[in-house]
Parts: C-alpha cells; sequence; structure tokens
C-alpha cells in the first residue's frame, strides 16, 4: 500500500464516518469529533502515565540503568548499548513501550479469535474462528527482518531543539529497535479464517488492562489497520531474535506491521475483528494523528514512520581526545523503505560528508549501520549530526512542523559531545 495510498484511506474513512456508514467503538459521536477537530481527549495524560499500574512493576524484564532510561512504564534504550552489536537489537535492551503492563498470558489457553462481517458467515463475537498456539505454529512461517518505533521516538527534541515541547513520554532516540520477527503472516490466518471481499479494516485488540486516562477508559489497545496494510506485510510474531517472544514484547503472540507507527504492533493480541466498514478506535482518532496549526483540523493518521538517524553514543558525557582518530557509529532507517545515503557533520552542521555502510541493509524496514572517521583537533564542545535520505528521497529536514501528541519527529538531531 502506497504512502499516498494510505493517506486516501483515512480520507475515505473519514467521509465514511461522516455519513454513517462507519463505526467508532467506545467514542461517542460527540468525542470523536471533538478529537478528530484537534481538541483532545487528555491525550497528554494517556501518553505521559501508566497510572497506578506503574506502581506494580509495568515491565517484567530486568532494566539495567547502562542499557535503559525508563520513563514509568515505558524505557527507552540507551543508544550506547548498541555499539559493538550486530545488526538486530538483543531482546534485553530492546526498548518496551506499555500503555498499561506487561500481562503474563498462559499460552495454554490463549487463542487467537477472528471474527466480524468481514469474514465468510459473518460469524459474531460468540462465533469466533479460533486458533490456539499449536496450531498457529503448524502453519507455514515467515521472517521478517523489521523496526518497532514507537510515533513518539525524538519526541523530547520538539522542546529541546525547536522550543515547543510535546506532551507524552520525553523519548529522545531510543525508542526504537530491530529485531527478526518469525511468526504467520496475517493474511495466511485471515484466508484461513474465511476472509472475503466485503472486509476493509482489521481491528487486532491487545490482552492487556483497559488503558484509563484521567477518569476516561479507552478501553484496550487496539488499532484499525486497513485490510491492504495487513495483507501486505503484516505478521503474526510468535518469535523475536530466534526466541520464543517474550512477555514484556506481547507473548504468546503480537502483530508486527514493518514501517508503520509501534501503536500497529499490538501485542498480546487476543482478538481480531474483520469489518467491512472503516473502524474507528480511541487509537487512530485523538491519539496517533498529527494535530497543529501545519495539519488539518481533522489531523493527519500516523501511519509511516519517518527517516532518521542516530550515533551510539551516549546523549550526556561522551569525550573524545583531541589530535586523534576516531570511528563514530550510528544507524539510520526509513519507514518508506531503504536509506540511501547517510551524511554526517562534526562542525554543528557547516560542513558534511558520506557515511560508509557497516554491513547492509537486511529490508526496507530495518536500518543500515554506518560509520565515518573523526580526527577533532581542538578540544571543546561539538555538535554531531547525521542526515539520511531514503529510496524515495524522503530526507531529514532541520525542523519538523510542531503536533500536539510530538509524534514523526524526524528531524536532524544535534548530538552534544566533548573533545578532550
Ligand atoms: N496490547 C498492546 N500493544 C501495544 C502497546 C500496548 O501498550 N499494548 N503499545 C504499542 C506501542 S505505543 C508501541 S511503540 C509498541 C512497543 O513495542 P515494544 O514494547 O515491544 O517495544 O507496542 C505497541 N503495541
Ligand atoms: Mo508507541
Amino acid at each position: 500500500m502506497s504512502h499516498a495510498g494510505e493517506a486516501a484511506y483515512d480520507g475515505l474513512r473519514l467521509s465514511q464516518w461522516q455519513s454513517g456508514r462507519t463505526r467508532a467503538d467506545g467514542l461517542s459521536r460527540r468525542d470523536l469529533l471533538r478529537a478528530l477537530a484537534g481538541v483532545g481527549l487528555g491525550a497528554a495524560a494517556v501518553l505521559s502515565g501508566a497510572g497506578s499500574a506503574a506502581a506494580a512493576g509495568p515491565i517484567v524484564k530486568p532494566l539495567p540503568a547502562e542499557w535503559f532510561d525508563v520513563f514509568g512504564g515505558n524505557a527507552e534504550m540507551r543508544w550506547e548499548s548498541m555499539r559493538g552489536q550486530g545488526y538486530h537489537t538483543p531482546v534485553d535492551r530492546f526498548f518496551v513501550r506499555n500503555h498499561t503492563a506487561t500481562p503474563l498470558i498462559d499460552v495454554q489457553t490463549w487463542r487467537l479469535r477472528l471474527f466480524g462481517a468481514g469474514l465468510r458467515g459473518a460469524p459474531g463475537r460468540d462465533a469466533a474462528v479460533e486458533f490456539d498456539y499449536a496450531q498457529l505454529r503448524r502453519l507455514p512461517s515467515v521472517a521478517v527482518s523489521a523496526f518497532v518505533e514507537c510515533a513518539g521516538n525524538g519526541r523530547s527534541f520538539f522542546g529541546s531543539q525547536q522550543g515547543t515541547p510535546a506532551a507524552g513520554t520525553p523519548w529522545r532516540l531510543g525508542a526504537v529497535g530491530v529485531a527478526r520477527w518469525r511468526g504467520v503472516r496475517l493474511a495466511t490466518v485471515l484466508r484461513r479464517a474465511g476472509l472475503t471481499a466485503a472486509a476493509v479494516d482489521v481491528l487486532p485488540v491487545g490482552l492487556d488492562a483497559e488503558v484509563v486516562s484521567n477518569g476516561v477508559n479507552l478501553g484496550h489497545v487496539r488499532r484499525p489497520l486497513p485490510v491492504a496494510k495487513a495483507l501486505d506485510d503484516a505478521l503474526l510474531a510468535y518469535e523475536m531474535n530466534g526466541e520464543p517472544l517474550p512477555p514484556d514484547h506481547g507473548a504468546p503472540v503480537r502483530l508486527v506491521v514493518p514501517s508503520w507507527a509501534g501503536i500497529a504492533s499490538v501485542k498480546w493480541v487476543g482478538e481480531i475483528e474483520v469489518s467491512d466498514v472503516p473502524l474507528f478506535s480511541p487509537f487512530n482518532t485523538q491519539l496517533y494523528r498529527l494535530f497543529g496549526s501545519g495539519y488539518p483540523a481533522e489531523g493527519e493518521l500516523v501511519t509511516r514512520q519517518v527517516v532518521k538517524s542516530a550515533f551510539e553514543l551516549p546523549w550526556q558525557g561522551a569525550t573524545f581526545a583531541a589530535g586523534q582518530r576516531h570511528v563514530l557509529h550510528g544507524r539510520s532507517w526509513s519507514g518508506n523503505g531503504r536509506i540511501r545515503t547517510v551524511r554526517v557533520s562534526t562542525d554543528g552542521g557547516a560542513t558534511w560528508r558520506q557515511a560508509r555502510p557497516r554491513g547492509v541493509q537486511l529490508s526496507g524496514s530495518g536500518w543500515l549501520p554506518w560509520s565515518v572517521d573523526w580526527l577533532p583537533r581542538q578540544p571543546g564542545e561539538y555538535e554531531l549530526l547525521a542526515r539520511a535520505s531514503d529510496e524515495t528521497g524522503a530526507s531529514q529536514p532541520d525542523s519538523v512542523p510542531f503536533n500536539t501528541g510530538g509524534y514523526l519527529f524526524g528531524a536532524v538531531v544535534r548530538h552534544r559531545v566533548t573533545v578532550v
């Protein structure tokens, strides 16, 4: 599904909603109108707080301080922890983004249940087509190398670089990781469940707790996905880097929607509605849309991620000896496809030179590792910048128009280091 196709689909979705031909579960018509008018429903609170569940320990795996910066129920990977690693992000340092808390799900009793008017016979929820874990594992499997990246990755730079802070988890650039995911194509499961030509949207629902924000219950994490993308490359993943999916990343089964914002990759998936009308949930209306003065009143739906680059260096305290040759390492990625070029500046953006690839980019939905030499002559404070462009010609601008959710910060990031 092309980028233009995705935007057109959201327009169709909205116009069908206006004419009463779509559904918006868990949102009143008035709330939906307000959300689409950019008023929001306490979106900031939803994004910033995991609520009372946070105190109970919302993440299961250890979060050593040398690998993670922790914000409540969310943990950001420190980029220096990728230094010396191979292509994929090891599970033990992969970022975690939970709207509530990691649930522990019994694989013996777990079922994936599919229902809805887009399936043959239009089964209701009580007559769902079921797959248990063993059945799913027996279906043909595929593996893809893909990033999962939070739509809000880089959000803190709206404040620190552009002077307009956005509410929500103040990620730097570590809310991204690339793993090798193995599972069953969502297309395979949908077809076995009896997908018909009437299907329009699929709605995967997480088995984690309902998301409650400021007394407003947004319901379970669930984000409508157009059937075209579902059939294209979405995966029901049960393995991450060759191991069974760990609890924090969606065990026993999660969706992986390559190249799209992390919210599409619903973890702990329990049911999937297949609808014959476009669907809305809070996660494609007041959340994960771009609202702001540079955007249409109804906001712009977040789907594909933008081009980004990061150095494998700490944000504070990276020091280099003057008069010596150093090698700077980094990675660049894009939701549009493969990275074509990466340029690096070590003098705050005055001059640029080409970085060299380290190995190959394994897939268009992964990243390109790169490196560049640096011989700083004078002690002092420096700013390192990296700017990538992808196969569609998209590149990283110097700044991005503000949006209230702080999503898709794709501008070049200025990384301060010290030469001694
Ligand atoms: N069920 C469920 N799925 C979810 C979420 C969640 O809170 N619950 N968070 C989403 C968001 S916002 C992101 S960025 C990714 C994070 O995936 P990770 O924790 O495996 O890195 O999962 C997505 N899927
Ligand atoms: Mo996210």
